[in-house]
């Protein structure tokens, strides 16, 4: 089985990190390749930049399908491109945080997101009420950490990311946390140990169940809306990302 995790930025150490996460909850015989977009913004934090690494992201995607990939992780926790990408995919493709945020619920009755700017918080929101995790979820937060200050191992990120772990604990009458940020992966054992609640990476919740889905023989509906696009010229740059036609059956 091969499960392609993509970390839709091109920050590769962040890549790695993730790679690592996915691997750690891969079962037999699941090879996971982790990879970023050879185009975007370097780290995503805000519309702009998820639509700007959608590109990329479709583009792993088309080569996947050609390469005969069985299921699909988008690694970034505003789930960028999820529903396009399930349009060109056979198999599963799964966001972290839809991953995330349903281990959650069956983890605990409540659960806070802890994310990393402030401004993304609305899209984690937005994603809350997408997913009918209104509910669930009692709050999202920030630590107001730029996304690539978690890669830096001088930052003071683990503590910050710490501390607003505990105060959701106080105040948010919730028995989980979902890590907000694909490039917090690494960090979810430590704070697991340190906060005695389950804390829930979408990297691993993602992998975890997009394996799950294949091993039940499950892909993506192919009926509706997620059907693959329907074939038209595309033009300038992105001439090369047209629908193709499907193969004939
Ligand atoms: C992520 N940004 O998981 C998102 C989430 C965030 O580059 N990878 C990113 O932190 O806004």
């Amino acid at each position: 089985m091969r499960i392609k995790v993509i970390n839709p930025n091109t920050t590769w150490s962040m890549t790695h990190t993730i790679g690592q996460a996915a691997q750690a909850v891969a079962g037999p015989g699941v090879q996971i390749e982790a990879v970023s977009p050879a185009h975007g913004p370097a780290s995503i934090e805000g519309h702009y930049d998820e639509v700007m690494a959608c590109m990329g992201l479709m583009d792993e995607i088309r080569k996947g399908e050609r390469e005969g990939v069985d299921a699909y992780v988008i690694a970034c926790f505003g789930d960028p491109g999820l529903d396009a990408a399930r349009e060109i995919a056979r198999g599963p493709v799964l966001g972290i945080a839809e991953a995330a945020m349903r281990a959650a619920s069956f983890l605990a009755t409540g659960f806070s997101v802890v994310t990393t700017l402030e401004r993304t918080v609305v899209i984690a929101e937005h994603l809350v009420v997408k997913y009918g995790m209104q509910s669930h979820c009692r709050k999202v937060r920030a630590c107001e950490i730029p996304v690539l200050e978690l890669e830096n191992p001088a930052s003071d990120s683990y503590t910050k990311i710490l501390d607003e772990c505990q105060r959701a604990l106080r105040e948010d009458r919730c028995g989980a946390i979902v890590l907000g940020c694909a490039g917090m992966a690494d960090l979810c054992q430590r704070l697991t140990q340190a906060l005695g609640v389950p804390v829930i990476d979408g990297v691993a919740a993602a992998t975890a169940m997009a394996e799950a889905l294949v091993r039940a023989g499950l892909g993506t509906s192919k009926l509706g809306d997620y059907a693959p696009p329907l074939p038209k010229a595309y033009g300038g740059l992105l001439a090369g990302m047209a629908p193709e036609a499907p193969p004939a059956q």
